[in-house]
């Protein structure tokens, strides 16, 4: 896998969780940012684990002269129970691009982690794996591979540059560190 953030934000870990994980005007405003449209979202809700989950569906547009314009994608989070609000925060979110060439073969799974670092900085980690439901030959796999990195880095790099934006927001004039 691979490590797409690791950075610490002037916000709270409880601001941070909500900025990415509830329908927060920053999430909604990074979606169409991203011509991501057509979104739905369950709400959190506890599972048999003591874990809670929640799965989105929505149409992303895509970048890449490889592949049809727009796929339907659905993503499967799970805040893990290990997680304690305010201090700590482990989501792993299964997204399935599900009209994309080989979809059946592969999913890619984010592993986010927020932690408290003080009362108004936390620490934001995104790592990252592409997983394989069913083995494809070698050449496809790295086909495959190569452009879920590609699509991805160019995914986080512009989610690191609108929480550094939030950020500047937030903290302007009010002199905090
Ligand atoms: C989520 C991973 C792969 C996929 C894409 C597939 C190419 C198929 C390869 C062929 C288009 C928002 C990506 C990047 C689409 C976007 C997905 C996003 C960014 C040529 C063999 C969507 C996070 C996320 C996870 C996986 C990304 C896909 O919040 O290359």
């Amino acid at each position: 896998g691979r490590l797409y953030m690791n950075r610490v934000f002037r916000f709270s870990a409880e601001k941070m969780f909500e900025l990415l994980f509830t329908d927060s005007y920053f999430a909604r405003r990074f979606m169409t940012d991203r011509k991501i449209t057509g979104a739905t979202s369950t709400s959190w809700q506890r599972d048999a684990s003591g874990s809670m989950k929640r799965s989105l569906n929505y149409t992303i547009t895509i970048n890449n002269p490889l592949v049809g314009k727009f796929s339907t994608a659905t993503e499967n989070q799970t805040l893990y129970k290990e997680s304690r609000e305010g201090q700590y925060y482990l989501v792993d979110s299964e997204v399935y691009t599900h009209d994309v060439p080989y979809h059946d073969y592969f999913y890619t799974l984010n592993r986010y982690c927020i932690i408290r670092n003080s009362k108004h900085k936390c620490r934001l980690r995104i790592y990252t794996d592409v997983k394989y439901k069913k083995q494809p030959w070698g050449f496809v796999k790295s086909f495959i591979t190569k452009n879920s990195w590609s699509g991805l880095e160019d995914y986080f790099r512009h989610l690191e540059a609108e929480l550094l934006e939030e950020e500047a927001e937030l903290t302007q004039g009010s002199g905090d560190v």
